[in-house]
C-alpha cells in the first residue's frame, strides 16, 4: 500500500526556534513512518526581504542540519533545498495567474510583513502564498504540519486546487490538510507572550533559539514576562505568561495542561520558569549538539541534499506535466 505524502518546509532566514521546533519540526518527526515524507528549506520564500547571501547559504545548510539533528531520516524522507527543484518556481507562475489580488490582499502574514517595509514593498512578499501552494501542491500531498500562523496559507492552497481541479479535472492535485498542534500551535515570545515568538524578532531574549547555550536558556526563562497576581493556571487571556510557559512544558512533555497546573498547587513563578527551562535544555540541547556535528560534514549535507532533489524532481515533473498538458501548453 502506498503512505500519502506529508510535505513541510521553513525558511532559511535565522536560526529555528523553539517555536518551530514545537509547532512544526517535531511532529514532522512523530508522523514521519506513517506518511511518505518531503521535508526542504525555502530558499526562494527567504527572499521576499533581503538577506545576506553568505548567511542565506549558510542557514539554508543549518536547516537542514536541523531537521536531521531533530530525527528526520534521509533514508525514510525526501530531503532539499527549494531553489534546487525548478518546478516549485514554474508551477508557482501558473498557480499565480489563478490566484485572486483580493484573496492574497487578505493574507495577515502579508499585512504584517509588508507593514515592516516602508515604501517598496516587494512583489514576492505578496505572492508569497502562492509559491508555498505550489511547494504543496506539487508533491499531490495530504498532510502540512505547520504552526498556527500558517494555516491560511494551508486554506489558500485549498482554495487554489479547488479552483485548478474544477476548471481542469479532479484529479489534477490532491487535496492538503494542515496538521497543526492543538497545544504549541502558536509558542508565544517570552517577552511580550500576546506575540508569537518570532526568530525575527529584535530583542533576543524573546526568543529562544535552537543553538542557545543551555544557561542562556536559562537565563531567557528566568527573565520571561509573566503575569500578575500569584496563581498558576491555564487561562491565554488572563494569564498569558503563565499559560505560555505551561503550553512549553505541555508539548514537550505529552502531560495535559491540567496536570501541570496541578503540579504547581502552592508553588510560585520563579518554579514554574526554572523547571520549564529545564525541560527546554533537556530537550533542545542534543538537538543543538547534533546540528554542530552535522555542519560540520557539508560533504554529507550535499550528498543527502543531491540526492533529495533527485527523488523530489521527479515527483515533482509529473505534477507539473499534468498541468501545463491540462492548461494547454505544447509538450517540451
Ligand atoms: P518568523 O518567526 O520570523 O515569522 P516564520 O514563522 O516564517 O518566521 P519559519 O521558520 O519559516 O518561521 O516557520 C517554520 C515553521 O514553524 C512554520 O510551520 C511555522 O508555523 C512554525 N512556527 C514558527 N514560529 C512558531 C511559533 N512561535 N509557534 C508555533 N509554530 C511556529
Ligand atoms: N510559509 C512557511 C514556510 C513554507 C511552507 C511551505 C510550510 C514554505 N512552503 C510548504 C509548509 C509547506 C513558513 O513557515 N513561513
Amino acid at each position: 500500500m502506498t503512505k500519502s505524502v506529508m510535505l513541510s518546509a521553513i525558511q532559511p532566514t535565522n536560526v529555528p526556534t523553539l517555536g518551530t521546533y514545537i509547532g512544526a519540526l517535531k511532529n514532522w518527526v512523530k508522523l514521519q513512518d506513517q506518511y511518505d515524507c518531503i521535508f526542504f528549506a525555502v530558499d526562494l520564500h527567504s527572499i521576499t526581504v533581503r538577506q545576506d547571501p553568505v548567511k542565506l547559504r549558510e542557514l539554508t545548510y543549518h536547516a537542514i542540519a536541523t531537521y536531521l539533528a531533530c530525527g528526520i531520516d534521509p533514508e525514510k524522507s525526501t530531503l532539499f533545498i527549494q531553489s534546487h527543484v525548478p518546478q516549485h518556481a514554474e508551477l508557482a507562475w501558473v498557480l499565480t495567474c489563478y490566484a485572486y489580488m483580493g484573496e492574497l490582499n487578505r493574507m495577515t502574514q502579508f499585512k504584517d510583513k509588508s507593514a515592516k517595509q516602508g515604501a517598496n514593498i516587494p512583489a514576492g512578499l505578496f505572492t508569497y502564498p502562492v509559491l508555498m501552494a505550489a511547494d504543496i501542491l506539487l508533491y499531490q500531498t495530504k498532510l502540512v504540519p505547520v504552526g498556527g500562523d500558517q494555516k491560511q496559507h494551508v486554506e489558500l492552497t485549498r482554495d487554489l486546487a479547488e479552483r485548478m481541479n474544477s476548471l481542469y479535472g479532479g484529479d489534477l492535485f490532491t487535496m492538503p490538510e494542515p496538521y497543526i498542534p492543538k497545544i504549541g500551535g502558536r509558542v508565544m515570545s517570552l517577552q511580550n507572550p500576546t506575540a508569537k515568538m518570532s526568530k525575527s524578532d529584535t530583542d533576543a531574549s524573546a526568543t529562544v533559539y535552537l543553538d542557545d547555550s543551555d544557561d542562556s536558556i536559562r537565563k531567557k526563562f528566568k527573565r520571561a514576562v509573566t503575569d500578575s497576581g500569584t496563581e498558576i493556571a491555564y487561562d491565554e487571556t488572563q494569564k498569558p505568561g503563565v499559560s505560555n510557559l505551561i503550553a512549553i512544558q505541555s508539548a514537550l512533555t505529552g502531560q495535559t495542561p491540567e496536570q501541570i497546573v496541578a503540579s504547581y498547587v502552592g508553588k510560585q513563578y520563579g518554579h514554574l520558569k526554572v523547571e520549564t527551562a529545564e525541560i527546554v535544555v533537556q530537550a533542545i540541547s542534543p538537538i543543538r549538539t547534533q546540528v554542530e556535528h552535522r555542519m560540520k560534514d557539508r560533504a554529507e549535507l550535499e550528498k543527502i541534499l543531491r540526492r533529495g532533489a533527485e527523488r523530489a524532481q521527479a515527483q515533482a515533473e509529473k505534477t507539473l506535466k499534468k498541468v501545463y498538458d491540462r492548461i494547454g501548453f505544447a509538450p517540451r
